[in-house]
């Protein structure tokens, strides 16, 4: 099974779409690995958005991200970075596809709703700068057998 690491951002947390964010992954039969809340610090937010420094949205970007509590969470699943990604949409809420996360719940693509990694490697890396290994966890669910042939 594949992880990911996903984050319901500070706009998500604001208007109160925590639940119903986890609830799509849970329904969809993604397993839950890990899950907390917190506050990023600048500098968590400059190396977690390295890839962008020194792009015009970089800054605004940063402030956006610790302005506020954020929840994290690891997801485990068959190709669940990829089917993460599809699940919450295209990057600018008014792109992407009705039914999804933001094309459900957003207007602006600096205020997204929810972070996804974008490849295997960035979900490694992303899910070291977040979580203790220790934090993570291994774990079956019976139900697993009726989700995966
Ligand atoms: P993230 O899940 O936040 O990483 O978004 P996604 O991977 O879909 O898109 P990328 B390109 O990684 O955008 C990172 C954040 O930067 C914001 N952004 C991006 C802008 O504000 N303007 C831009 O022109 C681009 C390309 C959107 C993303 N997050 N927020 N919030
Ligand atoms: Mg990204």
């Amino acid at each position: 099974m594949d992880r990911t690491y996903v984050m319901v951002k500070p706009d998500g947390v604001q208007r109160n779409l925590v639940g119903e964010i986890i609830a799509r992954f849970e329904k969809r039969g993604i397993k839950i690995a890990a899950l907390k809340m917190l506050r990023i610090s600048r500098e968590l937010a400059e190396k977690h958005y390295g890839e962008h420094k020194g792009k015009p949205f970089f800054e605004p970007l940063v402030d956006f991200i610790t302005s506020g509590p954020v929840v994290a969470m690891v997801l485990e699943g068959k190709d669940v970075v990829s089917t993460a990604r599809d699940m919450m949409g295209a990057t600018n809420p008014l792109k992407a596809a009705p039914g999804t996360i933001r094309g459900s719940y957003g207007m602006d693509v600096g205020r997204n709703v929810v972070h996804g990694s974008d490849s295997p490697e960035s979900a490694a890396r992303e899910i070291a700068l977040f979580f203790a290994p220790e934090e993570v966890i291994d774990y079956n669910k019976e139900v697993d057998s009726w989700l995966y042939e």
